[in-house]
């Protein structure tokens, strides 16, 4: 069981008389027992609030300090968050086109999706991207193929956000460069740049390079949007992944605000006041289905930054400690069963977003949990935000939660909690020591092995999922992506480009980025726009720096115990347990009676000896290891023996791993679009080893159309969104002991 310092507990006692009369309606049993709350975040939440509760809340107005109440005076009134949908679809010419459609009905914002393979600096003839080329996002080589991208999209007017962190300098270059080439002044262009390398490091995995010379490249980069581009913002600092990768919302905003921190320091060390660039830090939350507290964690994120710049940095400016943010619907509450629910699940998180004072907003399309968007459910997503801003006259009041009992309680509640964790990693040295220690990653890990137990165990309700299930889903169409005709489009450009450049101009501006990695003289960012308008490609700017630094290698660890302790008793694990065993013996009592069963049971035992084995792995550039970690988690839980792959491993990479450690099952856990190149190749590469008999099992985001390719191409189980990891675990021994006894 976990215990929570009293930050935790509510500070008022219920009121009296409300006690009085809720017993009464209860036919004398404790309200405050029966009805008192517990979030994931083991904040306890009351069942009423009264005056009583805050009655030490201070008075304040939007846009003053601390700005829990929003950091314009004015807010929605005078100007509506904006509307800013993330894509990015395989080809600049697809992308680009469906951006200007977008425009033109209606969204106010760009915000650009790359494909990993571009997230990890490789070009797209890079042997490691074949499955990921084009993917989940834009493919982007060079600057060619970003002036295609933004081709009739002035950058003088328009605001884009890019998510990019690990090739943050080739691309934040390519874009620039683009800019200038299409006339536009440094200081006209407006938007925001990820930029956001600790939670990399954490959770979302796009990293490049070891973690001292990443936070270099940020502090070049504050260096240079400081000076030349002010109305630029230079980080997105993301607590959006965290609450993907499981964090609760106070965990999120704990360590959120802590890498804020951290980068303040960066920017300090490089040179500059803090009133130099803070100003342009932007945060970026996630916003799951629990309502009240999603407002409230907006609403303290911005007291905690404005208090914690203040005391640790002693600002002039008040814009220095003014917290802006985009938000985006969290993408994880998503379903795959009866998936039109999410339109409803949406509306309610982009309510909660703009309830909580986003400065900027994407909503999630519904069918995201099967695939990647179509163009209907992307126009849905966005009309949602439409329809929040024109139709429901939400924007006409500022703040509109202030002053409420519970919100004002529930925002201080988590502003303690939070900072009780920020002042923790602050002891310890910040969070560049604490990503080291692994703390962060690891709180993060038992969270989401615990929430996902709330949810197998009933404790937490998912509509149409653990409870309401329908009994014929509905088939929903799904975007299809031909990744090897893009590749192939990609690698005739870049050879295009490479033949037709300046190759002493080209080869001047990688070797001079070379030595400012070496030498840790020079400015990264403007180095990086001279090797850009040299038409260096993504792949060679990043190997420049990967000559002097490495590629960074993440360790994996099992996080064992979270599950089991948030599911229930011990004695409900022990029965699920059991349930392996009875229905393995249920199973094959029916096919082959009783004998069959003791010596198939038999066998299996001296052939597995104690524990399954499995392997847990994750393949090509897909770093969302949410879903891997969990199971490898609950696995464990379970009694298997469970490794984890490294992150980025090639299918023939995995097939090895899979021999060398001698496990019976592979599970690969997808989430990037790439299961119909990568999974066929790691079964052709297990066959090669002779190893044909090792079982692979697949889970994560595969649309329903592309079960029965996989199953072809030799997958014995698929596990979609959803599935109660108990039941997986069931599978996965039952085909164990088929595959022994065959
Ligand atoms: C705003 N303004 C106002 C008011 N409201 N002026 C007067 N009265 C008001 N009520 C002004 C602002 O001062 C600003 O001008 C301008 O209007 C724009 O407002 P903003 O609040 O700066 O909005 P924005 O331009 O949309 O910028 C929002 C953010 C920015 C949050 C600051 O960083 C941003 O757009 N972030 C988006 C990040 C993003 O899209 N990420 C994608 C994640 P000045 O500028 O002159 O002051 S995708 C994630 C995926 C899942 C992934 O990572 O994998």
């Amino acid at each position: 069981r976990r215990t929570f310092s009293s930050a935790r507990r509510a500070k008022v006692p219920l009121n009296e008389e409300w006690i009085k009369h809720a017993t009464k309606e209860l036919k004398g049993k404790d309200p405050a027992k029966e009805l008192t709350w517990h979030t994931a975040e083991g904040l306890e939440v009351k069942p009423v609030y009264t005056k009583a509760d805050t009655e030490n809340t201070p008075e304040e107005i939007p846009g003053k300090f601390p700005f829990t109440r929003g950091p314009y005076a004015s807010m929605y009134t005078a100007r509506p968050w904006t509307i800013r949908q993330y894509a990015g679809f395989s080809t600049v010419e697809e992308s680009n086109a469906f951006y200007r459609k977008n425009l033109a009905a209606g969204q106010q914002g760009l915000s650009v999706a790359f494909d990993l393979a571009t997230h990890r600096g490789y070009d797209s003839d890079h042997p490691r991207v074949i499955g990921d080329v084009g993917m989940a996002g834009v493919a982007i080589d060079s600057v060619e193929d970003m002036k295609i991208l933004f081709d009739g999209i002035p950058l003088n007017k328009m605001s884009v956000s890019m998510t990019m962190n690990g090739a943050v300098l080739p691309i934040l270059s390519m874009y620039i460069v683009t800019g200038i080439e299409q006339g536009a002044q440094l200081k006209e262009l407006s938007g925001t740049i990820q930029n956001d390398i600790l939670k990399e490091f954490m959770v979302r995995n796009t990293f490049i390079y070891p973690p001292e010379p990443s936070m270099r490249i940020i502090g070049d980069i504050f260096a240079f949007t400081a000076k030349h581009m002010p109305k630029y913002n230079s980080i997105s600092i993301s607590g959006y992944h965290m609450q993907e990768a499981g964090a609760d919302a106070v965990l999120e905003l704990a360590f959120t605000v802590a890498d804020g921190l951290e980068y303040v320091r960066t920017g300090i060390k490089s040179g500059m006041t803090v009133d130099d660039f803070a100003p342009r830090l932007s945060f970026f939350w996630g916003i799951g289905m629990n309502f009240y507290m999603e407002i409230a964690k907006m609403r303290a994120a911005r007291r905690l930054w404005a208090h914690m710049i203040q005391e640790t940095f002693h600002p002039k400016s008040q814009k220095s400690m003014m917290l802006r943010t985009h938000c985006q619907t969290s993408g994880w509450s998503l379903t795959e069963q009866d998936p039109y629910n999410n339109i409803v699940r949406t509306t309610i998180e982009a309510m909660a977003a703009v309830l909580g004072g986003t400065q900027s907003l994407h909503t999630n399309s519904f069918d995201e949990a099967i695939g990647l968007p179509t163009e209907f459910s992307a126009r849905i997503a966005r009309n949602t935000q439409l329809i929040l801003q024109e139709e429901a006259f939400i924007p006409k009041v500022a703040d509109p939660w202030g002053g409420s009992y519970m919100m004002e309680s529930l925002t201080d509640g988590i502003y303690e909690a939070a900072r009780e964790i920020v002042e923790e990693i602050e002891n310890m040295g910040g969070m560049a020591y604490a990503v080291a220690s692994g703390m962060p990653k690891l709180r993060i890990e038992e969270s989401a092995a615990r929430r996902q137990a709330r949810i197998d165990s009933g404790q937490e309700t998912i509509v149409g999922v653990n409870k309401y299930r329908l009994e014929k889903e509905t088939e929903v169409d799904v975007l299809t992506i031909d990744n090897t005709k893009v590749r192939q489009e990609q690698i005739n450009r870049i050879n295009e480009i490479k033949a037709n450049r300046d190759d002493k101009q080209a080869q001047d501006a990688l070797n001079a980025l070379e030595e400012s990695a070496r030498s840790g003289q020079g400015n990264l960012l403007e180095l990086s726009i001279e090797a850009s308008k040299a038409r260096c490609t993504v792949g060679e700017i990043s190997s420049a720096l990967e000559k002097v630094w490495g590629r960074h290698e993440p360790s994996s660890r099992v996080a064992s115990g979270a599950y089991k302790s948030a599911y229930g008793t011990e004695e409900e694990i022990d029965k699920t347990l059991k349930l392996v065993e009875v229905s393995i013996y249920t199973v094959l009592l029916s096919i082959s009676g009783l004998m069959i069963y003791y010596f198939r049971n038999k066998m299996t035992r001296s052939k597995l000896g104690v524990n399954p084995r499995i392997l847990v792995a994750k393949c090509g550039q897909d770093g969302h290891d949410r879903g891997a970690k969990v199971i490898a988690s609950a696995f464990s839980d379970f009694g298997f023996d469970v490794d984890l792959s490294p992150l980025f491993s090639t299918p023939e990479e995995v097939a090895r791993q899979a021999i060398d450690n001698d496990v019976h099952v592979i599970g690969v856990s997808s989430q990037a679009a790439g299961h119909k190149t990568l999974i066929p190749a790691l079964i052709g590469e297990l066959k090669r080893l002779g190893a044909s008999d090792k079982i692979v099992v697949v889970g994560g985001v595969i649309p329903h159309k592309d079960y029965q390719f996989l199953k072809d191409a030799g997958v014995s189980a698929i596990f979609g969104p959803g599935t109660k990891i108990p039941e997986a675990a069931k599978e996965v021994v039952l085909k164990i002991q088929e595959t022994i006894h065959d």
